[in-house]
């Protein structure tokens, strides 16, 4: 009986040996500790024996049960550990990874011109104002003296929210608005988005103007081409060529119009220029005295300019794109370009 404990014990060392997974530890626990194992049988039989020989085999018998129950626990724990090792090194983080970089935004071009046009002006000591996007048919058409039957007041040019409302078709509210509430001197900018009832290749139904009115007592023209050439040559550089060109608005007297060299062609002629060599970008003039009395200033008593500028047009030559549509189309290939 001694001799069939330590045959069990080499057999049972040798399955030790040769287990690679819990799988083979549970057949090996079953085969050894089972019901129908050999040890199991074994002690069942010890009550044949003889008394003293009993009492030796006995404890013999039962000592290898309790030491192959601890090894083989032993063992079990062993493989679980190492399967936990395992998995947790299978999520582990690899911190050599280089890091996903986020995608970051970038300022939208109408933005860009609009800031560095306000930066222009606000260092030249003028303050930006904003107004309501709805506007009364008095602060955009009456005051600045647009008469009933011109043509911008036409349902075909401008979007009317009924009868005295309307989207405004130029920036130029908010500075009737400001006058209303504000005593002279007065230096403003006024940016925003305005509307037309346009849409084609080269118009949107919503682009971006910015306007500018400077009132106190002794404004002249000479300080309008003197402000807009500090305007053009920071946007377009100290060589580029301007020239005033009579022209008509109902809000001011004198009127002009502003171009510049070509930016293309630097005044040679081409597409863009349609060969004449110059671009119109704005236009300006000194403020209507009937502005000032709509607005209630006194015409006797101050003198004003004023000028306006579409962002969209700066824009587009400022960086060479053609089509104005490229604006709204949030086309990350282009927008990312900026
Ligand atoms: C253009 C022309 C202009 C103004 C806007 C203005 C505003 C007041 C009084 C007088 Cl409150 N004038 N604004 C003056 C001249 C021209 O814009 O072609 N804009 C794109």
């Amino acid at each position: 009986m001694r001799d069939e404990c330590a045959a069990i014990r080499d057999e049972f060392d040798a399955d030790l040996q040769s287990a690679v997974s819990e799988n083979d530890l549970y057949q090996i626990k079953s085969k050894y500790l089972g019901r129908s194992s050999r040890l199991t049988s074994l002690i069942k039989s010890l009550k044949d024996l003889p008394a003293e020989e009993r009492a030796l085999t006995g404890s013999t018998a039962n000592a290898l049960k309790s030491s192959l129950q601890r090894e083989i626990e032993t063992a079990l724990e062993a493989m679980r550990l190492t399967r936990k090792e395992q998995a947790i090194a299978a999520r582990a983080l690899d911190i050599t990874l280089p890091g996903r970089r986020p995608a970051l935004g970038t300022l939208h071009p109408v933005t860009r011109v609009t800031e560095k046009i306000t930066a222009i002006f606000t260092g030249l000591g003028f303050s930006v104002v904003d107004g309501p996007e709805i506007e009364l048919d008095f602060f955009n058409f009456e005051a600045l003296n647009i008469p009933k039957d011109h043509p911008a007041r036409d349902m075909h040019d401008t979007f009317y929210v009924s009868g005295e409302q309307l989207l405004r078709t130029h920036t130029s509210p908010v500075q009737i608005r400001t006058m209303q509430r504000m005593q002279p001197p007065l230096r403003i900018l006024c940016p925003g988005k305005v509307y037309r009832c346009d849409s084609d290749i080269s118009h949107t139904p919503m682009f971006h103007q910015i306007e500018g009115l400077m009132v106190d007592t002794h404004v002249s023209f000479s300080d309008l081409k003197g402000l807009l050439t500090i305007l053009i040559h920071r946007l377009f550089g100290q060589e580029t060529a301007i020239r005033f060109r009579p022209s008509y608005f109902p809000f001011t007297e004198p009127s002009a119009e502003v171009d510049i060299q070509c930016v293309m062609c630097r005044g040679n002629g081409c597409r863009v220029c349609s060969g004449t060599g110059w671009l119109e970008i704005l236009g300006c003039g000194l403020v209507n005295p009937v502005v000032f009395k709509n607005a209630g200033y006194d015409p006797e008593e101050v003198t004003g300019l004023a000028f306006g500028l579409g962002v969209e047009r700066i824009a587009m030559l400022t960086y060479g794109i053609n089509d104005i549509r490229l604006f709204y189309e949030n086309d990350l290939r282009f927008l990312s370009q900026f």
